[in-house]
């Protein structure tokens, strides 16, 4: 086999000898990218349509996306448990795929060396398009796994790096998987899966050289089988799994996600009492005093509209006079975790909206009395408003909302992305 005199070292094929390495073994790995990351891409599509970027100014937190929002739609408020379905999947799946993700890049290194490096136009927008993938890959993955340890080291928002990214990763892909789907196919066609799963180490044999550049010159003898690659990847990629969907799937198996940060505070309504559920943030990071909430607290219902009448002021008194609705929802996260249905009770937000003076409202915001944070202000849709099961809760389970759970008021709506569901609340503007 021809092997380049370029630079000595990795730039040599003759470097890369491990004999399992080759077109075959990559196919395999490549193939369960191919299924896996559109699946990623389109629920991901989805939470970035969930969060109702179109709601401006607040919620847009892209709003030089210009074509990339083509698909954007008003998210629906029902099922209500479509966004921890995609959510969930969004994120257990993109913790999973990261053992296969390292063996195919591992798979591929020698091409990294590859000599010459530019042999012709057509190839350098290949290595351009690998360039995007591989970065976008890492970018992807690096933020999401970050956003999901809630550890953000991001010069700008998650949402707003996660999306642009993933385009710039989705374009990469589509060359890529354009220029490679029928050598994948021939690859995978050249021997048979069967046959690999039967091959133990001492019968194991490298691909031939001509079978493409991946296939060792001068391969070293075997210290594992290619079924003991596929093994060791796939039982990574399903303790991942094990260790994290409980936090999405909930009820028994909430115990069982070792990996989810989410899962371990559970400080809320009853405390210690069955009923209770995990918060995300708690009063006292988000810098709520008890004086904030307590007797003094009064929430604001009002309208932009300059005409109208001066904002309505209520105690929780006030609002607990009127008439009260309970709805079961989940709070979903964009980190994945979500909470099992909880039983809300509070006032639905169309009867303030009513009150307030807007019948049809095409919008609130929603202001909490919480100072920093990124997360004390949403913008809610008309469909939103007015959905029945919408609330500005008062209690959960029965018993008054703990501090961390909100205390006074929080939002919950159907299907909403956990963020939108403002604890604290201070006041509702609405919009017509
Ligand atoms: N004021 C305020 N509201 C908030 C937050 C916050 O930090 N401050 N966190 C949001 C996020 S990111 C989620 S997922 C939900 C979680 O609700 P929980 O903290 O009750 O679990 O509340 C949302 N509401
Ligand atoms: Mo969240």
């Amino acid at each position: 086999m021809r092997d380049p005199s370029g630079p000595p070292g990795p730039f040599r094929r003759s470097f890369w000898r491990s004999p399992i390495r080759g077109p075959w073994l990559t196919s395999v790995f490549g193939l369960l990218l191919l299924v896996s990351i559109p699946v990623m891409f389109a629920t991901g599509l989805l939470s970035y349509a969930a969060y109702n970027p179109d709601l401006s100014p607040l919620n847009d937190m892209t709003p030089d996306k210009g074509p990339l929002g083509f698909y954007l739609f008003s998210w629906p408020t029902h099922p209500i448990w479509l966004y921890r379905l995609t959510q969930g999947v969004h994120v257990t799946l993109g913790l999973t795929v990261v053992p296969i993700l390292l063996f195919k890049l591992w798979s591929v290194l020698p091409k990294l060396f590859e000599w010459p490096p530019l042999r012709s136009y057509a190839h350098a927008l290949e290595r351009f398009s690998l360039f995007l993938l591989v970065g976008g890959a890492g970018f992807e993955f690096a933020t999401g796994i970050l956003n999901i340890q809630t550890w953000y080291p991001f010069p700008a928002s998650f949402y707003t790096l996660h999306f642009y990214g993933a385009w710039v990763f989705i374009a990469g892909f589509v060359v890529h998987v354009t220029v490679k789907f029928p050598v994948m196919v021939r690859a995978l066609r050249s021997r048979s899966f069967i046959g690999e799963m039967r091959t133990n180490l001492a019968r194991t044999r490298p691909e031939p050289p001509a079978a493409g550049y991946l296939a060792p010159v001068a391969p070293a003898a075997p210290t594992i089988s290619r079924r003991g690659v596929l093994a060791f990847a796939g039982a990574g990629s399903t303790l991942i799994a094990l260790l994290s969907v409980g936090q999405s799937l909930g009820g028994m198996f909430r115990r069982t996600a070792l990996l989810a940060p989410h899962n371990q505070s559970v400080t809320g309504v009853t405390a210690g009492t069955v009923g209770d559920f995990q918060i995300n943030n708690t009063a006292r990071n988000a810098g709520i005093t008890a004086a904030e909430t307590g007797e003094a607290w009064r929430l604001s219902v009002g309208t932009d509209d300059q005409a109208g009448h001066a904002p309505a002021v209520l105690s929780r008194a006030d609002l607990l006079r009127m008439e009260q609705h309970t709805a079961s929802l989940p709070i979903a996260c964009v980190e994945g975790w979500s909470t099992d249905n909880q039983a809300w009770t509070g006032v639905r937000l169309r009867d303030l909206a009513a009150l307030s003076g807007a019948a049809s409202p095409s919008s609130v915001l929603v202001r909490s009395l919480q100072h920093g944070g990124g997360f004390n202000r949403a913008v809610l849709s008309g469909a939103q408003i007015m959905d029945p099961d919408s609330l500005l809760a008062l209690r959960v389970n029965g018993a008054d909302l703990s501090l961390d759970h909100g205390y006074p008021a929080r939002v919950i709506v159907p299907n909403n992305p956990g963020v939108h569901n403002t604890k604290w609340v201070a006041s509702l503007t609405f919009r017509s």
